[in-house]
């Protein structure tokens, strides 16, 4: 597990992909689905920089110890996942000060009513009401910081964070307005099957890694019996007919699901199963869902032993990760009037 110098030369004139998840909870196939998956294939294409937002995740009150041990997780199932740390840059956001330090700045050109609007803060600060802190107001700031940094044009993520993208090109757009074309402007990246994956109990909202209810999500690390008993317990209607609908919540999301595992599209999944009741269908997702997890699984435990290894990739993965954050934030100083050190 290395990230060679060559990696540096060969992606310098690509365009530029950064995502990252927080290392809170236990990642789920939502967070697989919706995102994992499809930075897999970016590094052909992008000079790719995946992070563990460790500074996010502080936005919610973690234990030390267990907070430790998910970013090593976190890191051991990116690449157990496939991301192969010789093709991407992976690396934990608090290694590289400058995310810290352009957020400042960014505050300074972000509105209390654009934060205030956010869905993500409204829903978190309903679920941590007795901790609304300023960083979960501000989250979305450094949130802009991480992507203009490094001038990604790309950003990989599930539908749920459009709404930060869009306030990140907002924010992007005024300061190149007053200052130059100081930073990229970047795209969402949102997959068209799979990006917003809901709960299994509850397919009225998204499986999300910090849910407390055991059933509702599938775990990346769940035994695979566990992951078929989830799914064939998963809530579904009386109507015994595999199709999509709105008034369909529970079957439409075990479609999705499916067809974000396998490419099958929609309309062969309702003719595949047409006549044979909700059974085989969930044995048919359950085996799609297995299939990948088995094997990631595998490799997991061997990633995840080599603790040594692993540190050794958050350290080349921070310094080239800095390199290209440091120059941006000199050049973000510099048209500001601060001195240049
Ligand atoms: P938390 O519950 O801790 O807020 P989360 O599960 O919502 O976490 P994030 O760290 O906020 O996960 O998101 C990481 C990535 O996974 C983002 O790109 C996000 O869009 C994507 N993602 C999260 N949940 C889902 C889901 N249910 N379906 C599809 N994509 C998802
Ligand atoms: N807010 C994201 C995690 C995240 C992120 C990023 C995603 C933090 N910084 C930069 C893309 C780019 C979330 O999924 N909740």
């Amino acid at each position: 597990m290395t990230q060679s110098i060559e990696v540096n030369e060969r992606t310098q004139h690509r365009p530029v992909v950064l995502s990252g998840i927080q290392p809170s909870g236990r990642l789920t196939l939502g967070n697989y689905l919706g995102a994992i998956k499809n930075w897999l294939p970016l590094s052909e294409h992008y000079d790719c920089h995946y992070m563990l937002a460790d500074l996010h995740t502080i936005t919610v009150r973690q234990d030390p110890v267990v907070l430790r041990e998910h970013c090593y997780e976190f890191l051991a199932l990116y690449i157990a996942c496939g991301l192969d740390p010789a093709q991407n840059v992976l690396f934990v956001q608090s290694h590289v000060a400058a995310h810290a330090q352009l957020a400042w700045v960014l505050n300074c050109y972000t509105q209390m009513g654009e934060l205030a609007r956010m869905t993500q803060f409204k829903d978190k600060s309903a679920k941590h009401a007795d901790n609304i802190n300023v960083g979960l107001y501000d989250y979305p700031a450094l949130m802009a910081a991480d992507i203009l940094l490094y001038q990604a044009s790309e950003v990989p993520v599930g539908g749920d964070q459009k709404q930060h993208l869009e306030l990140t090109r907002d924010i992007a757009e005024r300061f190149n307005n007053l200052y130059g074309k100081v930073f990229t402007v970047p795209e969402p990246m949102i997959p068209p099957v799979g990006a917003r994956i809901m709960g299994l109990q509850e397919p009225t909202a998204k499986m999300s890694k910090s849910d407390n209810a055991e059933t509702n999500s599938i775990y990346l690390l769940d035994p695979v019996d566990k992951v078929v008993r989830k799914l064939r317990r998963a809530v579904t209607d009386s109507e015994a007919v595999v199709r999509a609908g709105d008034d369909k919540p529970g079957v439409t999301n075990l479609m999705s699901i499916l067809s974000a595992c396998t490419g099958e599209s929609f309309a062969a999944i309702e003719a595949r199963f047409a006549g044979q009741g909700y059974g085989p269908f969930k044995q048919a997702v359950a085996d799609a869902v297995v299939a990948i997890l088995e094997p990631m699984q595998a490799r997991y435990k061997d990633i995840r032993e080599d603790t040594a290894g692993l540190r050794r990739v958050l350290r080349e993965g921070a310094e080239a990760a800095r390199t290209k954050a440091d120059a941006t934030l000199a050049r973000v100083h510099e048209v500001l009037g601060l001195l240049p050190q």
